[in-house]
């Protein structure tokens, strides 16, 4: 059983599970279960416990660094194998940049609570209040040539979805190249920066930011009308949500960086057609009329696939083909 599991279980249900029910789907014994969540009320998790009504999630901790490096501790080989916590900084891409510079392991993350100046593409802002989301960027040096870079874009949306996935009830999808959508609305967003010489990169760092707890009265200007957070997600899907409860950042995190680990071995041992295979199986872009902004220019076409490099191949009304490399979509209903 993973540890994390019962966190997890306990999370979806809204009231009292029963000790015999959490046993039985996580095929332990009552005793194990007993022992688990003792463990978790150590880390700081308020669980409510009644011999008559079972177990009960009140509060969680909600971002540990300490609880990610013991979670990882042993089951990854290069994420997170170093992870510096910063409580407010401007850019946690920008100072991993800085870090892998002046050399630091491969997998070392900066995690931050908050960020003055988080980052987009395109010198856009991204929203990071404190207290809410996970801002965390992730040093990577992988013998890839810069025009392959896109994979890491991919890989690191793959490995986002599937984690939350596993840690929630929530159907997240990806729009090309680098949104975490719910729906239509936005959840996240990977900004990866690369390194190079001609033919090689030296680093490359995948920054990574996903609304956790972040209220609608978080968000300012017309930001609220297109993105939601995992607590917003919640609130629609469970009746005990609507009272509020925070999600916790550490779990999250935590799957992330396992995901991520994973999906780097693949990549290194087997290529990037996996990926790229994997990435067509949750993106919610590909066989949907959509509009594409390059800089000024504006395609309209279907999203017939990604190639393996990452770009997307719109089919345009003319029934020909653009590969195109980088640039904002938008889902025509
Ligand atoms: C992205 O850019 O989606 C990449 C975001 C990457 C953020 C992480 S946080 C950790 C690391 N450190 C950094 O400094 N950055 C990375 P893009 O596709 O260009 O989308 C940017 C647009 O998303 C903005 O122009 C807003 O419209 C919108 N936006 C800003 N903050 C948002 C938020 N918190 N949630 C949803 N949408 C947001």
């Amino acid at each position: 059983m993973k540890n994390e599991e019962i966190i997890g279980l306990l999370k979806e249900k809204t009231g009292f599970v029963s000790g015999a029910e959490i046993a039985d789907t996580l095929g332990v014994t009552r005793t194990a279960v007993w022992k688990r969540i003792n463990l978790f009320r150590k880390k700081g998790y308020t669980i409510d416990g009644s011999p008559a009504k079972g177990y009960r999630l009140i509060e969680s901790p909600d971002l540990s660094i300490e609880e990610i490096r013991n979670s990882l501790s042993g089951h990854v080989s290069v994420m997170g194998k170093k992870i510096i916590f910063l409580e407010t900084v401007g850019s946690t891409n920008t100072s991993a940049m800085e870090l892998a510079g002046k050399w630091c392991e491969e997998g070392t993350v900066v995690i931050a609570d908050a960020q003055t100046g988080g980052k987009g593409r395109l010198g856009r802002k991204w929203l990071s209040p404190p207290g809410k989301n996970i801002y965390m960027s992730i040093v990577l040096r992988p013998e890839i040539s810069p025009r392959d870079a896109t994979v890491l874009t991919l890989m690191s949306a793959v490995s986002c979805a599937t984690a939350i996935k596993k840690c929630s009830s929530i159907p997240v999808t990806i729009k090309w190249p680098n949104d975490l959508m719910v729906s239509d609305m936005k959840l996240g967003g990977i900004l990866t920066e690369i390194k190079a010489d001609m033919d090689r990169i030296s680093h490359a760092v995948v920054g990574i930011g996903i609304n956790i707890n972040l209220d609608l009265t978080d968000m300012p200007g017309e930001i609220g009308s297109f993105a939601t957070s995992i607590k917003i997600e919640q609130k629609r899907g469970s009746a005990e949500a609507q009272n509020g409860y925070d999600f916790s950042r550490t779990l999250v995190a935590v799957e992330i960086l396992k995901e991520m680990d994973r999906w780097y071995s693949i990549l290194l041992t087997t290529g990037k057609k996996p990926i790229a295979d994997e990435w067509m199986l949750l993106s919610s872009t590909i066989g949907r009329a959509v509009k594409v902004t390059v800089g000024d220019a504006v395609f309209t076409g279907i999203a017939g696939s990604i190639d393996e490099e990452g770009m997307l191949m719109l089919e345009l009304p003319d029934n020909s083909v653009k590969k195109i490399s980088s640039g904002d979509v938008t889902i025509l209903r």
